[in-house]
């Protein structure tokens, strides 16, 4: 007999009285609450092993047995001088590798020096313009002898131009160099949005570098393959598996396509997962897309058995920390670290404890750091091969994985491939349901997050040291940078090999990368690479589509629904039309996932909702505000920008005689800066772990008292 139990509350779950297993659903798969040696029997995932191809328990016959994964934190902040003293400082500490975080208008293809990114510059990453910079980045850090990775996609040309030529004046040549490029535009298509080109042009740079990279820098992973940034942006741990893959095969096509054989390159392609809070899920994950690779490339006849294996860097899962209660987050971090050993990545970045606040302290990193350290040396968890082998629950968990994810496989093959997928929608659409479902489900109390919808704490909480970046101080050092270079470098052989880059460009012919490492040499800037490639390939604009009732129909045990639903009537009746609200988000911050949410979820209350396009300043935000006649303009800010941009946008609303509109501000907002911006304009800040329909409710009361 099948009982199936909706809804997983505990005292539902207690007062369950069958000897028979219960069925339940998590992360859109149905899991039971035993299982026995009956769940695998029609397996045929048993007896693989690890090192042999389909890898399914591993890449490496030995794993961590003869090398545990790789330490490798992701950090970028500020400066070049600034980030390579904190890179210098975590190595000396026990880091293995390094992995840098760019900031958002080098992400993008600008020179800080540009208008559009005032409020980027030095926030969220490391200001890198030229060679000169990428060269302090890495000073007195051997480039022969440390792996980097360099979490770079738009502006991918410029970055690992400038990476080749700062080793190259380090005296390191280029086949000595290791690391990864993350080199994966796809997904930036798909959800994280540090897009510069269009689909076509951004699939060649692409194969260009593969090509460059399987000859000169053979050591180097020449791109890696990203599902973290869908499970961040909502995807459950099936479809960020499923078209992380399916990302992938669209790669392996292109370089085929471009005139390689698979071997050429597939031996250096790199994966990236997002490590969640299901544990047993997430261990299942990874097992399955090493089976699943293994199985796709298989059609395309490698010879080198490299070319079948699947490796993975991963990241504990920046959602699942919380702002509230920021200790649990050490918590969280060692579980979802603990699932990756278990999964068997390759290279690992633990999350620190406040970075749903702010940039991690030296502490906190320590902290961070020392949770991996500990697995590594104290838990015994490299004395085995796959030790989760043999686990009924893990085998058939795997096995489910590997059909359930092999169907969202499918349907974008059927489509014509990923990037297909991606005009029509497809992918975005099922992330944004799964993330609106899964906020629903968080915000009626369906789903725990300790200390934010259960067992929250009254105690005081302690104080936390916040790194604030002087935004307008490293912005003006990057300018004087710039000014020097610029007047310090041969002008004619910077115009010559622009030209180059720009014929390349337009033809199609010509390898950019090596056209770029080129203009490297001759100190021209990121900026300058960037707009000489948009000349031919154009800037890309997002087409914004949002989802509606998916929210609603998860919501049903929200009290503040209903009343937020009755609020926005009454809010009809009395002003003849519905709430307005516009979602906006300003300077480079791509990270929609909360801007998105709010929409779908506001729209399910009865607002009228607008979502403005992504990438605009605080003037073009104003002026569609009032053109677009709203009563609330909702800010969402998760890259740091907000104490420049809300004073801005408010400012340019006064200019338009719009004092009326209401001001919320979201995302990712430290305590400490509430005050400033209730003082320069906000009337309603809402922070990471807000109640949807509760802040909703906060908002029509005071339009309506
Ligand atoms: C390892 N080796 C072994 C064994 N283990 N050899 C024999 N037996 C073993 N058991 C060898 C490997 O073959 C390899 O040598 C060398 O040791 C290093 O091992 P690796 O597995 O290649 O590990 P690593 O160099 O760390 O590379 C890991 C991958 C790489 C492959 C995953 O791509 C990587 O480091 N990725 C990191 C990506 C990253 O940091 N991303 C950050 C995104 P050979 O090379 O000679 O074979 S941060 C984004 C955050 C969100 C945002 O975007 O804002």
């Amino acid at each position: 007999m099948r009982q199936k139990i909706q809804n997983q509350h505990p005292d539902f779950i207690h007062s369950f009285e069958g000897k028979q297993p219960y069925f339940f659903e998590k992360d859109g798969l149905e899991m039971k609450s035993s299982y026995t040696s009956k769940d695998t029997q029609d397996s045929n995932i048993l007896n693989t092993q690890a090192g042999i191809a389909p890898y399914l328990r591993g890449p490496y016959s030995t794993m961590y047995v003869q090398k545990p994964w790789t330490i490798r934190q992701y950090a970028g902040f500020s400066t070049a001088e600034e980030s390579n003293a904190f890179y210098r400082r975590n190595l000396a500490a026990g880091q293995k590798g390094l992995s840098v975080a760019f900031d958002l208008a080098t992400h993008r293809g600008y020179d800080s020096d540009h208008p559009r990114v005032v409020g980027d510059v030095g926030k969220a990453g490391v200001a890198i313009d030229s060679v000169e910079d990428m060269e302090i980045l890495f000073h007195e850090i051997p480039l022969d002898e440390i792996s980097v990775s360099m979490t770079m996609n738009g502006a991918v040309l410029p970055i690992l131009s400038f990476y080749i030529v700062a080793a190259e004046e380090q005296g390191v040549s280029q086949e000595k160099l290791s690391g990864t490029i993350q080199n994966d535009i796809l997904k930036e298509f798909m959800v994280r949005n540090t897009y510069i080109y269009p689909p076509a042009p951004s699939m060649k740079i692409i194969a260009d570098i593969f090509e460059y990279s399987s000859k000169n820098i053979p050591k180097f992973n020449s791109i890696s393959i990203s599902g973290y940034h869908m499970q961040e942006a909502g995807a459950t741990p099936v479809l960020e598996m499923a078209y992380t893959l399916a990302d992938g095969l669209e790669y392996v096509r292109t370089g085929i396509k471009a005139g390689m054989s698979i071997d050429d390159f597939a031996p250096r392609l790199s994966f990236f997962w997002a490590i969640g809070m299901n544990h047993f899920m997430e261990i299942a994950k990874m097992r399955a897309a090493r089976y699943i690779w293994a199985h796709l490339l298989t059609q395309f006849n490698p010879q080198n058995p490299k070319s079948l294996a699947l490796r993975t860097h991963s990241q504990t899962s920046g959602w699942s920390l919380t702002e509230q209660e920021p200790f649990n987050n050490i918590t969280r971090t060692a579980i979802e670290a603990l699932s990756s050993a278990l999964g068997g990545t390759q290279s690992l970045h633990t999350n620190a404890l406040d970075e749903a606040i702010a940039l991690p302290t030296d502490y906190s990193a320590k902290i961070a750091r020392n949770t991996q350290i500990i697995l590594q040396h104290e838990s015994g968890i490299c004395d085995v091969v796959d030790p989760m082998g043999g686990s009924n629950l893990i085998e058939s968990l795997t096995q489910q994985m590997i059909d359930e994810a092999m169907k969202y496989i499918d349907e974008v093959e059927q489509e014509g491939g990923m990037t297909k997928a991606i005009e029509a929608g497809i992918p975005k659409m099922r992330i944004e349901e799964a993330a609106a479902k899964k906020q629903a489900k968080i915000d009626s109390g369906e789903e725990f997050i300790i200390g934010v919808n259960s067992f929250k704490s009254h105690l005081k909480q302690p104080e936390f040291d916040i790194l604030d970046i002087d935004n307008s101080e490293v912005r003006r050092k990057q300018i004087v940078r710039l000014e020097k270079i610029k007047s310090e470098r041969n002008a004619e052989a910077t115009a010559e090999i622009l030209n180059q880059l720009r014929k390349a460009a337009e033809t199609g012919s010509g390898n950019l990368l090596e056209i770029c490492i080129e203009a490297a040499r001759r100190r021209v800037t990121l900026g300058e690479m960037s707009d000489t490639m948009e000349e031919s390939f154009g800037r890309y604009k997002a087409n914004i589509r949002t989802i509606q009732g998916v929210y609603a129909m998860n919501a049903n045990k929200n009290e503040y629904f209903e009343k937020a639903v009755a609020l926005t009537q009454k809010f009809d009746e009395s002003e003849g039309r519905r709430p307005r609200i516009m979602v906006a988000k300003m300077g480079q911050d791509g990270h929609d996932r909360g801007a998105k949410v709010v929409a779908t979820a506001f729209a399910d209350m009865g607002f009228d909702v607008d979502v403005a396009p992504l990438f605009q300043t605080p003037e073009e935000v104003a002026k569609q505000a009032v053109e677009n006649d709203v009563h609330i303009l909702g800010i969402s800010s998760l890259a740091a920008g907000h104490k420049t941009l809300v004073p801005q946008v408010v400012k340019e609303l006064k200019k338009l005689g719009a004092e009326d509109i209401s001001i919320v501000v979201g995302g990712v907002i430290p305590q400490q800066d509430y005050d400033f911006l209730y003082q320069n304009g906000a009337d309603f800040i809402f922070g990471p772990g807000t109640n949807l329909p509760k802040s909703a409710c906060e908002i029509l009361e005071k339009m309506m008292p």
